[in-house]
């Protein structure tokens, strides 16, 4: 973490994606107007957007495993690219996982189908924490491959060949060390919660360690040429507020520090955007754990959330993905009424509330962004 330079070629900084529709909402700037200031191009990506609702995705995936495509440079660019440019959407998600970074440390894990991560043994005392590998910086060689290959091809895949910003992302140290504690998906999320106060010790050191790793994954994958980074903090709405602000919110801010105030040489750092599901109550708290966006899921409407934080932080969201099967007249109406709940805020990039179902027709999501971005100049509603 020693210098906060962006190479010189880095896309953000040699202009090719400063300007860009998501980056300038990101930035908060919109004119007093609400209307987007820079670029009439209201921007969207989907949360998952590369994954099982494509066929494409299917097809590439066939005998190979999820973690092993991750780490395959070809195929993990390949895959990110797919959704631009089926979609036509405002940012390429890198195709990863938040336990990628584990698995580069040599921690056993392995996405299960059906299921999701799941480690060889959990991790659950002072004595397995102590055990945890170093992760050594050379193991992110495959991630600056494939994030390279992918800004490469992203370069002119915009509108009239302009460039679409790539956002780099990792889970954040709770939701991380949850999947670590518990060995697999859990529903409440007991194990972590529990070590917090039985055993401070051990927790902060395992949040720590999550830390590192999620905050070197994220700032491998900026510095490789990422316009944007998005910390996931999918299950922190499992917390209380206290819970958060003791024992986690210090750790959040540990993994963002990795990545903070990244810029170019033009000045622009890359902007961070901080996401959980269920996270009405400790919004503040994960703005000042570093973002400067703030992901929310579809549970709070979005002027809520602007009267929360005030107008001056960015949004990214909240399209509740249930309404992607709801016939078309409702899904429209659900979109033009989250673009209104937005539009107080100092920017705002439309996104799912959380990820893509793998069911959804992938022919709804592109008609969501024809529709969006039909918008650029009339009101919504
Ligand atoms: O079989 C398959 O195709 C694997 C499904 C899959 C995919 C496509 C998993 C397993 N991970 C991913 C990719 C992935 N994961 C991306 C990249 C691409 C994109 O968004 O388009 C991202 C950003 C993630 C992040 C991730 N992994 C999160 C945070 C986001 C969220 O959805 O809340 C979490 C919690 C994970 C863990 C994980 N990995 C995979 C699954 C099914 C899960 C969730 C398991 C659970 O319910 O606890």
């Amino acid at each position: 973490m020693t210098t906060t330079h962006l190479p010189p070629d880095h896309p953000l900084g040699s202009g090719l994606t400063a300007d860009a529709p998501l980056i300038n909402q990101y930035r908060g700037s919109r004119s007093s107007t609400g209307e987007p200031a820079r670029s009439g191009r209201r921007p969207v990506w989907f949360m998952r957007q590369a994954g099982r609702s494509l066929p494409e995705y299917r097809r590439l995936r066939e005998g190979t495993t999820m973690l092993d495509s991750c780490l395959n440079p070809e195929l993990a660019s390949e895959i990110t690219l797919q959704p631009v440019r089926r979609h036509g959407v405002d940012a390429a998600i890198f195709f990863s996982d938040i336990v990628i970074p584990l698995r580069l440390a040599g921690v056993g894990v392995e996405i299960k189908p059906g299921v999701g991560p799941v480690l060889d043994s959990p991790v659950r005392t002072a004595a397995d924490v102590a055990a945890l590998p170093e992760l050594d910086d050379a193991a992110f060689a495959p991630i600056t491959e494939a994030v390279q290959r992918t800004v490469a091809e992203l370069s002119t895949l915009g509108p009239e060949g302009s460039a679409v910003p790539l956002i780099g992302f990792a889970g954040a140290p709770f939701t991380l060390a949850a999947y670590m504690v518990e060995g697999r998906p859990s529903r409440d999320h007991l194990g972590p919660r529990a070590m917090m106060h039985a055993d401070p010790e051990t927790w902060n050191a395992l949040a720590a360690w999550a830390a590192d790793v999620s905050g070197r994954f994220m700032r491998a994958q900026v510095m490789a040429g990422a316009s944007a980074a998005q910390l996931f903090d999918s299950w922190a709405g499992s917390l209380g507020r206290a819970d958060y602000q003791n024992h986690v919110f210090e750790h959040s801010r540990a993994a963002f520090s990795h990545v903070a105030g990244l810029s170019g040489v033009n000045g622009v750092s890359a902007p961070l955007i901080h996401f959980g599901t269920g996270t009405g109550e400790i919004l503040d708290l994960m703005k000042d754990a570093g973002a400067d966006v703030l992901g929310v899921d579809y549970r709070l409407n979005l002027a809520e959330a602007t009267r929360r934080l005030g107008p001056g932080t960015p949004l990214q969201g909240n399209i509740d993905p249930a309404f992607l099967t709801a016939g078309w007249p409702v899904l429209e109406t659900h979109v033009r009424e989250v673009i209104a709940a937005g539009s107080g805020a100092a920017g705002h990039v439309l996104n799912l509330g959380h990820g893509v179902p793998p069911e959804t027709d992938p022919a709804v999501l592109t008609r969501v962004v024809e529709l969006i971005h039909s918008l650029d100049d009339e009101a919504a509603v």
